[in-house]
């Protein structure tokens, strides 16, 4: 364990982190992430794998003046130089793209750093190399992420939460209103969804339902 591995900045009361997908949510991107916004979502993420740069960073400046309004946290995914370009709060990275060690050198001290993982050997690596928060997924099955990688279940976040101290812990992958009491039960400090508030008939109420189960289930872990 590695007790030492603390996040600077990330917030460590996240609870829902809610990823804004490209695919899912075409010409919708801003109405569904002001309902979460106002459906209590803590941290909002921009994540697109189609658009070009400068498409990506058009949308980015509308989502970033969004998330402002509702003093939430904007997270750019993937791209590390819109994230610097935009001042945004926090940058997230895959297993692909640059590595945790090497961004680090370029993301600013009050800028966060989170990791994509999907096994305890990444997520060590990850906390080891400086990130503020570590993702881990896929938690359950996943139709949003492209060739996901193996499901890692609640055991493995269970082996994650042991491994990395009390450095954030965000799970991943096929979560909703009904399975993730046992995500946070298993020591997840907070959850990230997209189709669980994407795809929902009403966005708003869908994060509100979520938000609401996180605090139950942390309550009763306490
Ligand atoms: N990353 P949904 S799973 C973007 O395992 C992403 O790292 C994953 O979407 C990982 O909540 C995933 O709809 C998809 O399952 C999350």
């Amino acid at each position: 364990m590695c007790a030492d591995l603390v996040s600077r900045k990330f917030p460590s009361d996240c609870g829902l982190y809610v990823l804004l997908d490209y695919a899912l949510l075409s010409g919708r991107i801003l109405e569904v992430a002001e309902q979460v916004l106002q459906g209590g979502a803590d941290i909002i993420q921009f994540r697109a794998k189609s658009p070009s740069k400068r498409q990506y960073y058009e949308e980015t400046l509308l989502l970033l003046d969004l998330a402002r309004r509702y003093h939430a946290p904007f997270v750019v995914n993937d791209h590390l130089d819109i994230a610097l370009a935009i001042s945004a709060d926090g940058i997230h990275l895959g297993q692909n793209d640059l590595p945790c060690r090497a961004a680090r050198l370029l993301v600013p001290n009050h800028t966060f750093l989170g990791i994509s993982t999907h096994s305890v050997e990444q997520a060590v690596k990850a906390a080891e190399e400086g990130a503020d928060y570590i993702a881990i997924g896929p938690v359950f099955p996943t139709s949003t992420k492209e060739n996901p990688d193996p499901v890692v279940g609640t055991r493995g976040v269970s082996e994650v939460r042991k491994r990395i101290g009390s450095l954030p812990l965000i799970a991943i992958g096929g979560i909703n209103s009904g399975n993730v009491a046992e995500v946070i039960r298993a020591g997840a400090d907070g959850v990230a969804v997209a189709s669980a508030v994407a795809l929902a008939d009403h966005p708003e109420s869908a994060t509100r339902a979520l938000t609401e189960e996180i605090t139950r289930a942390r309550h009763l872990s306490a």
